[in-house]
C-alpha cells in the first residue's frame, strides 16, 4: 500500500502536510484559540500597553469591499461583499527572526518542523491499517525551494519543491545554512501552530482573514494590490521576477527572502503586506465562505467553524495571505489583496511566516 505522503499545492504555494494529522484536532485548536483571546486594549494609556503595541499600527474601524477586484480572482474570492471591521493594532512588519528568537529563548519552544513526527498520533487521522513509513520519513524536515534546470510546465510542483531534512527557522535552507546576521528577516518554516504559540506568549493573536485584507487595502477601495493598481510589481513587493521557477531576474533586487521594510509601506503604514512571505491568518478555510454574506454586511467575521476545500476534502486548512517571494504573475499573483491561500495548520515552508494583531475597541 502506498504510504499517503501528501504534497499539497494551491496556486503558487506548496505545503507539505505531515500526513494530515489534524482532522481530529479542529475542535481542539478552536478551543485553544478561544482560551487564548487577548485582552482588549481600549487605549494605549499605560506603559504596559505601549510596550504591547510597540512596532504596531492602529488600523481604524470601517467597512470595506472584500473579494476579487479583477479577472484574476479565483472562484473562492467571490462574491465581493461588504465587511465591517473594528479597530485593531497590527504589526508593521512580518514577525522577524529576532522576535521569534526572543520567544524561543524565553520559552524553549520547539517548532513543528523541528519535531520528529509522532506516528501514534498521526495514524489516528489515516485510513485503518496504514503501514508505518520508514523512520527517515518521520524525521524533522520542512519544505525548501529549488530552481529547475530549464523552463517547466507549472502543473507539477514537485519539480521545484523538496522536503529538506533539518530545515527549520534557524536553518532556513537546511543543514549548513543559518540566520546569522538576518535578525531583520521574516521568520520562516513556522506552522500555524507555531504562530499561535508565539501569539500566546506575546499576548496577541493572528489576524482574521477579513482584518488582514482590510489592512492590506490600506483604506483604498477596490484596488488590486496593497499599493493600488500599478502593475509594475518590483517597485512595491518582493515577488518572483522572470520565469518561474527557472530564472529569477530580480528586478525587485531580491532573489529569495528580503529584510522587512525593503519596500514602501501601504497607506496604513504596513510593510511587505504583499509579498516576501505568506502570512498565517486565524480562520479556517472554506471555498464558499463569502457566499454567506452575499446579501448582508459581514460583521467582523472570524471564518467558518470547520474547514472544507473541495480539492482536498480530507484535509483541514487555515488561511494564508499576501503571497511570497516565489509568487509570479504566470502562476497565482498571490500578492493581490484578495488572493486566498490555505494550508494545514502543521505545515511549514521557506516562504511562510506571519504577523500579529491586538484588539483596539
Ligand atoms: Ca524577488
Ligand atoms: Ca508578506
Amino acid at each position: 500500500m502506498k504510504f499517503p505522503l501528501f504534497f499539497i499545492i494551491s496556486s503558487c504555494s506548496i505545503i507539505f502536510n505531515i500526513f494530515s494529522g489534524c482532522s481530529n484536532n479542529q475542535t481542539k485548536y478552536k478551543n485553544q484559540i478561544e482560551k487564548k483571546k487577548t485582552k482588549i486594549v481600549s487605549k494605549v494609556k499605560s506603559k504596559k500597553d505601549s510596550l504591547l503595541v510597540r512596532g504596531m499600527v492602529l488600523i481604524p474601524s470601517g467597512t470595506f469591499n472584500m473579494g476579487a477586484d479583477n479577472n484574476q480572482g479565483f472562484e473562492d474570492e467571490y462574491p465581493k461583499h461588504r465587511v465591517k471591521i473594528n479597530s485593531f493594532w497590527i504589526d508593521e512588519t512580518e514577525v522577524t527572526n529576532a522576535e521569534f528568537k526572543k520567544f524561543v529563548d524565553e520559552t524553549g519552544y520547539v517548532t513543528t518542523a523541528e519535531k520528529t513526527i509522532d506516528w501514534d498520533e498521526m495514524k489516528k487521522d489515516l485510513p485503518p491499517n496504514t503501514p508505518k513509513p520508514h523512520d527517515s520519513l518521520l524525521s524533522p524536515s520542512s519544505l525548501c525551494f529549488n530552481y529547475t534546470s530549464s523552463p517547466v510546465r507549472l502543473d507539477n510542483y514537485s519539480q521545484w519543491w523538496k522536503l529538506s531534512k533539518g530545515a527549520n527557522w534557524k536553518k532556513p535552507w537546511g543543514p549548513g545554512s543559518s540566520i546569522e546576521g538576518k535578525d531583520n528577516y521574516p521568520v520562516v518554516h513556522v506552522s500555524w501552530i507555531d504562530a499561535q504559540a508565539f501569539c500566546k506568549w506575546a499576548g496577541k493573536r493572528l489576524p482574521t482573514e477579513a482584518e488582514w485584507e482590510y489592512a492590506s487595502r490600506g483604506g483604498v477601495e477596490n484596488s488590486i494590490f496593497s499599493w493600488g493598481d500599478d502593475p509594475y510589481i518590483p517597485s512595491y513587493a518582493n515577488t518572483w521576477d522572470g520565469t518561474f521557477p527557472y530564472k529569477n531576474t530580480m528586478e525587485d533586487k531580491f532573489e529569495f527572502l528580503a529584510p522587512v521594510r525593503s519596500y514602501p509601506p501601504n497607506k496604513f503604514g504596513l510593510y511587505d503586506i504583499s509579498g516576501n512571505v505568506w502570512e498565517w491568518c486565524y480562520d479556517w478555510y472554506t471555498f464558499d465562505y463569502y457566499k454567506l454574506f452575499q446579501y448582508e454586511v459581514a460583521n467582523n467575521p472570524i471564518g467558518p467553524p470547520t474547514s472544507y476545500d473541495p480539492n482536498e476534502p480530507y484535509l483541514p486548512k487555515k488561511i494564508m495571505r499576501g503571497g511570497s517571494f516565489l509568487c509570479n504573475k504566470s502562476y497565482c499573483t498571490g500578492y493581490r489583496n484578495s488572493m486566498r491561500m490555505k494550508s494545514s495548520p502543521d505545515t511549514s515552508s521557506i516562504h511562510a511566516g506571519f504577523r500579529t494583531v491586538v484588539d483596539a475597541m
